[in-house]
């Protein structure tokens, strides 16, 4: 009798439902000059919200401090929020120093929020942050969906890290 092998392909809703991949660390930070918060907590409980685990730098956060904490914890992504209007100069400054640094240089990191200060033209900003290396730019938008689904598909890096307790900081 013939052999039938089938291939079961997961779609994203379904793996992140089953919840099969550990969840993911998550670096959340702000830029060096952007003291808002509630962005940094709205986008906590979102990511919680989605059984992740999240480390929250805060605001007004260096771009040494960031860097460093990537290196220290083990992170599978990094998102930079920012609204104060700095973040496509601060943005691009701190993602050609973090590819610059070659252990942490794979890790994915992206950036949302008010990019600038030109509304809805903010979006010519992308192309220079996506140039310089951001994984992903997003808008303001409070529609998340295509950053949660951003999230969905990102595979844990640090295989070893299932040991690591859940660390919650603000
Ligand atoms: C509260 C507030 C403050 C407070 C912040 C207090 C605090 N501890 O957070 C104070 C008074 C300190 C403040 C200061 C300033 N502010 Co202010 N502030 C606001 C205000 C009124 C609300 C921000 C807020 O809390 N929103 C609630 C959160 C949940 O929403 P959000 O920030 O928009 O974030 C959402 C999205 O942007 C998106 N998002 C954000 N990040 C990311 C990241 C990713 C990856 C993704 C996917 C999505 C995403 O998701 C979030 C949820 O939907 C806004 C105006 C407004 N209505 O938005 C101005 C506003 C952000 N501020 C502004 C400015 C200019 C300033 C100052 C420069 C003013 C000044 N001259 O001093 C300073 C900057 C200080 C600094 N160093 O950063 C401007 C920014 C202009 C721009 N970018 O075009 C705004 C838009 C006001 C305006 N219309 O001019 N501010």
């Amino acid at each position: 009798m013939e052999k039938v092998t089938t291939i079961k392909l997961c779609s994203v809703a379904e793996k992140t439902t089953n919840m099969q991949r550990r969840p993911l660390r998550i670096l959340l930070t702000s830029i060096s000059s952007d003291s808002h918060t509630w962005n940094l907590v709205f986008l906590q409980l979102l990511i919680e919200k989605q059984g992740h685990t999240v480390i929250n730098l805060g605001c007004c956060v260096s771009d040494v401090e960031i860097i460093k904490r990537s290196y220290e914890e083990e992170i599978d992504l990094v998102v930079v929020s920012t609204v104060n209007g700095h973040g496509y100069i601060e943005g691009n400054r701190l993602i050609l120093s973090f590819k610059r640094e070659k252990k942490i240089a794979h890790i994915p990191v992206v950036i949302g929020g008010k990019i600038g200060i030109s509304g809805k033209d903010n979006t010519k900003h992308y192309p220079s942050l996506l140039k310089n290396g951001f994984d992903a730019v997003f808008g303001d938008s409070p529609n998340l969906v295509a950053f949660e689904n951003y999230i969905n598909q990102i595979d844990p890096i640090f295989q070893h890290s299932e040991q690591l307790l859940p660390r919650k900081e603000i």
